[in-house]
């Protein structure tokens, strides 16, 4: 057998294993043929020693905007991708959006294609983000668009006078994706409860940064998750709870989840690692703060970090995704467009942290790769799972993505061996195209040492990014498979025969 690459040396982990050290990955056409001991290298065969060290599969990170139209200083393709490989991530899906006033999805699709084409680094796909579903839409256009480009999952907002939907529509998307086996995504905030919190602020002239804080109590989040699980038990479909920030809201999921019913969650590092204190920043000028402004927003207390981390642990939370949404902070159109006439106003801050390119590091640093015995918070098949395999397997990736093993793409993470790739987070040293990272200072234990997408590599520590702009591949998806419980349930207190009469 004549590999293009044999990665030797390596302990190699996956979703469920670590596998015995010293193993060989051989890898042909930019797919793992097999993995054994001593496997053969020729004079054409390229050799990569792992000297020891994990070989993890590359990142999927399936939440992560760019080019998009409402954050004109965030990253494109370009910067955003080149920022993945450096931190370990190989395939993205990111956000295709319709306006309200967009009365089909295939200009807009076109349209965000013309972004991302020849313009990444890493392997991809889009979500759609779904503002106007109409009845042409549902039944006419999400059918082709999953049947022939391989878009397979939307996103909804429940907040944002601009994206949200009602509670009916969201019945009527989940019933459409159900039937057609797409996977429905949730930004689950009670609208009414911030607006009106929003409106008391202002009037109070509590606008500074980290009244956006305020403004979006855990309750709206939990309010509108329990709801939100409601509507799915209704249309027995299976849905995924984005950007989780809340213990309660993620006790719904875990009530949910006992209960069999197929309803995921998603976090992201800005929810495990930080606190809304950081809104209160003052670094340069008075305003700093606007640089920690996402939503959900960061919670108060060292207890709300614990909670999440528990979640991540008992298995509640499916993936772990970087929420990748940032905005400069200097520049016009960027955070500073909530200074207005020099006074504060938080409500006009964009929302969203980068976080593509720190994302795996930071938790790989809670793994017993990194901490000593008896202090890491998950397993190293757990960091697994959350990494790559979920999201693979959730977003109809399955097969191609998100595994080591053979007949799958070999996208691999090597770390550095042993206690050697410890590294302190800095601005300076990230490949993005945003001006600050709010992981500033932060040490973790390890960082990837190479990086290599469908064979090749992309990313090495030694050299810089290595890959080429135009390596990324469109991924065509298939039906995401429900990781947690399953679908055909009812509704508890409903009779088996009640959804017959109006369905
Ligand atoms: N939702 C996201 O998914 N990302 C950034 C901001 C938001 O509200
Ligand atoms: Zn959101
Ligand atoms: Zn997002």
């Amino acid at each position: 057998m004549d590999f293009d690459l044999v990665v030797r040396n390596g302990i190699i982990v996956t979703a469920s294993e670590i596998l015995q050290p010293g193993l060989d990955i051989g890898i042909q056409a930019g797919k793992i043929i097999c993995i054994g001991a001593g496997l053969p290298a020729t004079a054409n065969t390229e050799v990569l020693d792992a000297e020891g060290a994990y070989i993890t599969p590359g990142g999927v990170d399936s939440h992560v905007h760019l080019a998009q139209a409402n954050a004109p200083t965030g990253d494109g393709w370009e910067t955003g991708t080149r920022s993945a490989v450096a931190g370990g991530t190989t395939t993205i899906i990111a956000f295709a959006s319709q306006e309200k006033t967009d009365e089909s999805l295939f200009p807009v699709l076109d349209e965000y294609d013309k972004t991302s084409k020849d313009q990444s680094y890493c392997d991809y796909s889009y979500h759609f983000i779904l503002t106007n579903p109409t009845t042409k839409i549902l039944t006419e256009e999400l059918p082709v668009l999953f049947r022939e480009r391989g878009i397979s999952s939307v996103k909804l907002y429940m907040t944002y006078e601009l994206m949200k939907v009602s509670d009916r529509q969201v019945l009527e998307i989940l019933f459409t994706c159900k039937r057609l086996g797409m996977t429905t995504m949730i930004h689950a905030e009670s609208h009414d409860m911030i607006s009106f919190i929003i409106e008391g602020l202002e009037r109070n002239r509590n606008t500074e940064p980290y009244f956006h804080a305020i403004a979006r109590p855990r309750i709206a989040e939990d309010e509108a998750s329990y709801r939100a699980i409601s509507l799915a038990e209704l249309a027995d479909a299976p849905m995924l709870i984005v950007h989780m920030s809340s213990e309660i809201a993620l006790g719904h999921v875990r009530e949910a989840q006992g209960r069999l019913l197929p309803i995921h969650a998603e976090t992201c590092p800005q929810y495990l690692f930080l606190l809304s204190e950081n809104l209160k920043a003052v670094e340069h000028d008075h305003f700093h703060g606007a640089k920690h402004v996402c939503s959900p927003p960061l919670r108060h207390d060292p207890a709300d970090l614990e909670g999440l981390w528990r979640n991540v642990a008992n298995g509640t939370v499916t993936t772990f995704s970087s929420d990748h949404a940032p905005s400069k902070y200097y520049p016009e159109g960027g955070k500073r467009l909530g200074l207005v006439d020099g006074i504060p106003r938080f409500a006009k801050i964009p929302n969203g942290l980068p976080g593509l390119e720190t994302r795996l590091p930071l938790l790989f640093n809670q793994t017993p790769a990194c901490r000593p015995e008896g202090k890491a918070r998950l397993s190293l098949p757990r960091f697994v799972q959350l990494a790559s395999t979920n999201a693979a397997k959730l977003y109809g990736l399955d097969g191609r993505k998100g595994s080591i093993a053979p007949g799958y793409d070999a996208d691999l993470i090597i770390w550095h061996a042993g206690n050697t790739g410890a590294r302190t987070i800095h601005q300076k040293d990230l490949h993005h195209d945003i001006d600050y990272t709010p992981y500033e200072g932060m040490e973790v234990g390890n960082w990837p040492r190479y990086t290599v997408l469908r064979g090749t590599v992309v990313w090495d520590q030694g050299k810089g990014v290595v890959g080429k702009m135009e390596y990324g591949q469109w991924l065509k998806r298939g039906r995401g498979e429900v990781l947690v419980g399953r679908t055909g349930n009812l509704p508890r207190g409903m009779l088996p025969e009640e959804r017959g009469y109006w369905m």
